[in-house]
């Protein structure tokens, strides 16, 4: 996304020389010099038993840091914040109870095609088929639970409980979780780690990630089609959807945007894929969510452009976009469908949005900014506060708005952050990432340390309300050994709000915490760490200012609002899922 490395180092033809003499090389020395080849400088980790030795190796590697955490849960989610900005991430977890409290960030890496590298101490090899029973199991002499759940999870799976083949294995696991963009699975029996074997010598991993190539009669064909059909639209606009990102094809929009000199929307999963200065950025195309310019421009197009949605129930607000067929270019990574006409099979989104940059910069059609220009209604600010008067949640946004630069970053938590932050404007350089797919709440807590660990130069603001950080909260503490310096504004609104305007009933209240009062427990005196409450405008003015110039220190601001402040776009939206969901 936005201002941050979009690929892992790829593998080089020539590595790094090895760090270890090759007859002294281990299974544990090897996967650790893997993960330090293909770009990953932090392993998220909990030690129990079976991968203590394991841990030994990555932390003997230089290069690799290992990054304590509180729970599983909140490594996987790491690792998937780790790999948003540097492209590939990693953790490692124990046999079984940690593999099953990774497993859901697991699959949330999965549907936000992040290669996640998920390292598990299995099994002592010499126990497999014995029939033996094992801690940390179900009580049944079965190895293979923790294996069945990572299948649907990750895009491939290695157990090593030999070292004949250890080598290929890691190679295979590590090589496919970048190829496919996906997380693997890889087990390494407790016994092995620190065993020498003649195959892991120093040389550079041999599977080679050569990116898909377009078939070229393909592509030209899909080009014509593209090029016929938007040539007869008026007012065509472009659309960035959340695949761009997987088919590595964002600068390649961006070129056909400033090339065609179309207006350009981004569905709300694609936020900080496309620039947000473009000339003609309209903002984010969410069906009745969106403001009514964007809304407008999309569905009255005679054309659109769509490069890598996903139309998901949530993301197409209960199914309700006005959006025809007939009228869409769609672009998936890997082909291309024109209006009803057919669809053009490999063509990598890359290469077909970079070559129709050229293709329609020579026939630019100027009516689709004569068009954007008469419908483009400005954002309206939010009305001064009285002194004293407790404070609105548009207020709160609009100074986390002032508070963005090239150099800082947004994460923002499932609940009302998602549609508060959707309408921030990122100046350039600015990342942005949320979990819109998976929607895991407690996700931003664990993401924003694996994402800060990521990107060091960078400050990055979290947005999180009360009840997802209930889910996740204690991992404040590893940013806190990780010297981080984030900013964490907590939304206590007293309850799960998106999920009152969806469908009310007692469960949405939660029980209040003294939110500031338990990171101060966290900090307990060691780190660098400062909170404070705001309850109006006044205190929060003053909190962000202080929150500025502390540029060391992870500054965390509870904002306290009133239960029933919310967005207008999440009351719209609450409604509209209701009904899809009933
Ligand atoms: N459990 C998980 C792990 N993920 C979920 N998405 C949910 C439950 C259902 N859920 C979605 S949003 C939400 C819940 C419970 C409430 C979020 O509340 P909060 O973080 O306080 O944000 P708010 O809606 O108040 O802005």
């Amino acid at each position: 996304r936005n201002g941050v490395v979009a690929c892992p180092a790829a593998f080089h033809t020539s590595s790094p020389a090895p760090t270890i003499p090759s007859a002294e090389a281990t299974l544990g020395s090897h996967l650790a010099r893997r993960l330090v080849e293909v770009g990953v400088s932090d392993v998220f980790a909990v030690p129990g038993d079976f991968n203590l030795t394991l841990l030994d190796h990555l932390i003997a590697e230089p290069g690799l840091r290992l990054v304590s955490c509180c729970n599983e849960l909140n490594a996987g989610y790491a690792a998937d914040g780790y790999a948003r900005a540097k492209g590939v991430g990693a953790c490692a977890v124990t046999f079984t109870v940690g593999g099953l409290s990774v497993l859901n960030a697991i699959a949330g890496a999965y549907s936000e095609n992040l290669p996640v590298i998920c390292v598990v101490g299995g099994p002592n090899s010499n126990d497999h088929g014995t029939n033996r029973i094992l801690h940390h199991t179900i009580g049944l002499p079965d190895f293979s639970q923790e294996l069945r759940c990572f299948q649907p999870v990750t895009c491939h799976q290695v157990v090593i409980n030999n070292l004949d083949d250890a080598h290929e294995q890691v190679d295979k696991a590590i090589a496919t979780a970048l190829r496919e963009s996906k997380p693997v699975y890889i087990s390494v029996a407790c016994n092995l780690p620190g065993v020498p074997h003649p195959t892991f010598f120093g040389n550079p991993i041999p599977y080679c990630i050569v990116p898909r190539q377009s078939n070229q009669m393909g592509l030209e064909a899909a080009l014509d089609a593209t090029v016929e059909f938007l040539s007869k639209a008026v007012k065509p606009v472009m659309v960035a959807g959340p695949k761009l990102r997987v088919a590595k094809a964002a600068a390649a929009f961006a070129e056909l945007a400033d090339a065609s000199g179309y207006a350009v929307a981004t569905m709300p999963s694609a936020k900080g894929l496309v620039p947000e200065t473009l000339p003609r950025f309209i903002g984010t195309y969410w069906g009745a969510v969106s403001t009514s310019f964007c809304v407008e421009m999309v569905e009255s197009a005679d054309a659109y452009l769509i490069a890598g949605p996903i139309f998901n129930d949530q993301s197409s607000v209960g199914y309700s976009f006005l959006l025809k067929k007939e009228k869409a270019v769609i672009v998936q990574p890997e082909r291309v469908t024109v209006g009803n006409g057919p669809t053009f099979g490999c063509v990598m989104m890359k290469d077909f949005l970079s070559e129709l940059a050229k293709r329609v910069s020579m026939k630019r059609n100027t009516t689709a900014f004569d068009n954007y220009n008469r419908i483009f209604v400005p954002q309206g600010l939010p009305r001064e506060s009285e002194p004293g008067e407790p404070l609105r949640v548009n207020v709160l946004f609009k100074h986390i708005q002032q508070m963005l630069t090239g150099d800082s970053a947004v994460i923002a938590e499932a609940g009302d952050s998602w549609f508060n932050c959707q309408k921030l404007k990122l100046p350039d350089g600015c990342g942005y990432e949320f979990q819109m797919q998976y929607g895991s709440i407690g996700w931003s807590v664990g993401a924003l340390l694996g994402y800060a660990q990521a990107a060091m130069g960078k400050r990055v603001i979290a947005c999180i309300g009360d009840g997802s950080f209930q889910m996740t909260a204690q991992d404040v503490s590893t940013m806190l050994r990780c010297q981080q310096k984030s900013i964490i504004f907590l939304i206590n609104n007293g309850g799960y709000t998106i999920e009152v305007v969806i469908h009310d009933g007692p469960y949405n209240v939660i029980k209040n915490w003294n939110y500031t009062g338990l990171v101060d427990a966290i900090h307990n005196g060691e780190g660098m760490c400062w909170t404070a409450k705001a309850t109006c405008e006044e205190e929060l003015t003053a909190a962000i200012e202080t929150a500025k110039g502390k540029q060391d220190c992870l500054c965390f601001i509870e904002v306290v609002v009133h239960k029933d402040d919310t967005s207008k776009e999440v009351l719209e939206w609450g409604s509209r899922v209701g009904t899809a969901n009933s």
